[in-house]
């Protein structure tokens, strides 16, 4: 695993976002989280989706056009479900930006460059500009945000040096060269950054949970991660 931690410092967040529902039964919560996967065309967006989502790789896609979104469901701990979408910007990468539209509600975003082309990496400055731009919480803090250096499994045109010093210099936290054709730290990735979206509400103390009227039964068959 390749992964930074650094810049120690937090912003504290309240409590938001109306796509977070979360649903609280008898000591039982299921929530809804929207990740955005961001990043230049031909990157492995949709490589790494279908990778997390159906665990599967193929060198051929078809290019779909609009937002997709794909959806996981993560059996958390035995009180915490979590219902993941992860929305794939297919065919919007020209523009190099997105709209507000599909920002909405987002909780966290995964920025994706392809490790073999510099020219990829260069793009993430704006796109991360973008996305800052676009998507904030509450209190003005940027969402949650993973930095992905895709195709590890090919050469290598970026240095782990130029990667850590671009996510210090943009206070992102975290990132992992990935594959999502060897299904290398795909899952730790999402991971990461589910935790990080769980932990920011647990430490704001965040109580937005709808009673139940009725139990109701949680399938546990998917269970891919457990804390
Ligand atoms: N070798 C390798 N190829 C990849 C990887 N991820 C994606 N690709 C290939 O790169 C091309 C573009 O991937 P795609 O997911 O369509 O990129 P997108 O435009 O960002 O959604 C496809 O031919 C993929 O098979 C990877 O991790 N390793
Ligand atoms: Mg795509």
């Amino acid at each position: 695993m390749r992964r930074t931690d650094h810049m120690a410092s937090t912003t504290p967040r309240e409590s938001r976002r109306d796509s977070d529902v979360v649903l609280s039964n008898f000591g039982h919560k299921e929530h809804l989280f929207k990740f955005l996967v961001i990043g230049d065309y031909g990157v492995g967006k949709t490589a790494l989706v279908r990778r997390y989502t159906e665990g599967k790789f193929s060198s051929n896609y078809k290019i779909t056009i609009g937002a997709d979104f794909a959806i996981k469901t993560l059996d958390w701990d035995p009180q915490t479900k979590i219902n993941l979408q992860l929305w794939d910007i297919a065919g919007h990468e020209r523009f190099g930006y997105m709209t507000r539209v599909y920002y909405k509600y987002a909780v966290a975003a995964a920025l994706v460059f392809d490790i073999s082309r510099a020219a990829t990496f260069q793009s993430m400055k704006k796109w991360l500009n973008d996305l800052r731009e676009k998507v904030a919480l509450p209190d003005g803090s940027g969402i949650p945000v993973v930095l992905l250096a895709n195709k590890c499994d090919i050469s290598v045109a970026v240095t782990d040096e130029q990667i850590s010093k671009f996510c210090r210099e943009n206070k992102i936290h975290a990132w992992y060269a990935t594959s999502a054709k060897n299904n290398t730290n795909v899952e730790t990735a999402i991971r990461y950054l589910v935790d990080k979206v769980l932990s920011s509400r647990f430490d704001n103390g965040i109580r937005d949970s709808i009673q139940l009227r009725h139990e109701s039964t949680f399938s546990r068959e998917k269970s891919i991660c457990c804390k």
